[in-house]
């Protein structure tokens, strides 16, 4: 498989600075090198960058930094899209705001081809918050809204060229939700898996049925990991910790069914903030659970086909 690294150092969507240094500690801690070990082929396109910002002003005075994470989403989008066309495209944040860009890059990938578009979304959160309900003014508190089209993003944020699916979107790890958020995504089809579905079910039965759906639909299917998924005993590089994540047992079963699915067309790996791991060992272990995401085996097991 040839992969695509595409850095981005995006922070303004977060609440804390640093996770501009994300990429770096991403290729600091051994990723490419993880994945050609695997035998798969990697291109690092370096980082992205922004340029010309248009002023945006929003009535909800919360929010901050729109004009740049507007320009963020316009050139990630295009990246997502480019890059995908013959390659697994994996982003390196860079706060969570960023897919708005992979996501609505890699739907129209998937329209390009013919194929239906899913996405799990790995996250203590459900960044389900819209620009008039954020009171954070966080900006990466609201990409799922925006991709799934839910109201009010235009004509703020760029125009989707496709909107995903509610139904299309699978959420395991979820136990911080806002009230307008829960609100607004039980009334969507997206699949909300909190922690205690993980923990009345396992992980292994809740990403199961998700990916016979995908294999069913011969869908493309996009991974959001967010750092803090996982619990910040484990993950402590993160701005936004919350008690309770997934171990690290449970992050890695869900990578190696995720390998042996053979579904998964593209990652992001988000809200890695190097100012605030141990000794590198957050970024260590996002690039330990890529490699298992990516083939790398503790024994040979027939592959299971979902
Ligand atoms: N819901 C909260 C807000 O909007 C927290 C969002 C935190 N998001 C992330 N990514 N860290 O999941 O501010
Ligand atoms: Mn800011
Ligand atoms: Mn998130
Ligand atoms: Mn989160």
């Amino acid at each position: 498989m040839l992969c695509k690294l595409i850095g981005i150092p995006l922070q303004s969507g977060a609440s804390q600075l640093g996770c501009e240094m994300g990429p770096s500690a991403l290729r600091i801690a051994g990723l490419r090198q993880a994945l050609t070990d695997l035998g798969h082929q990697v291109s690092d396109c370096g980082n992205l960058a922004i340029s010309e910002q248009r002023r945006r002003d929003h009535p909800n005075e919360k929010i901050h930094d729109l004009a740049e994470i507007v320009a963020w989403t316009e050139v990630i989008a295009e990246a997502a899209y480019r890059e995908s066309c013959d390659a697994m495209p994996i982003f390196l944040g860079g706060d969570h705001a960023l897919s708005a860009g992979s996501v609505s890059g890699m739907a129209r990938r998937a329209a390009e081809k013919g194929r239906p578009f899913f996405v799990l979304w790995l996250d203590a959160h459900t960044d389900f918050h819209t620009l008039e309900t954020t009171n954070s003014g966080n900006l990466h508190g609201v990409p799922v809204a925006y991709f799934t089209g839910q109201p009010g993003f235009e004509p703020y944020f760029p125009k989707l060229e496709r909107k995903v699916d509610a139904a299309n979107v699978c959420m395991i790890g979820i136990r911080s939700v806002d009230t307008a958020e829960r609100r607004a995504i039980q009334q969507t089809d997206v699949l909300v898996h909190d922690m205690r579905a993980i923990d009345e079910n396992g992980v292994a039965a809740l990403l199961r049925e998700f990916l016979k759906r995908v294999a069913g639909a011969n869908g493309m299917l996009h991974v959001s990991l967010d750092v803090d998924f996982l619990d910040p005993a484990i993950g402590p590089a993160v701005g936004t910790t919350v008690p309770g994540g997934a171990t690290f047992r449970e992050a890695h079963l869900l990578m190696e069914m995720l390998y042996d699915s053979q579904l998964v067309t593209s990652l992001d790996l988000v809200e890695l903030n190097p100012f605030l791991d141990e000794r590198g060992r957050t970024a260590t272990m996002l690039v330990d659970l890529t490699a298992s995401l990516m083939g790398r085996k503790v024994l040979d097991r027939p592959t299971r086909r979902y």
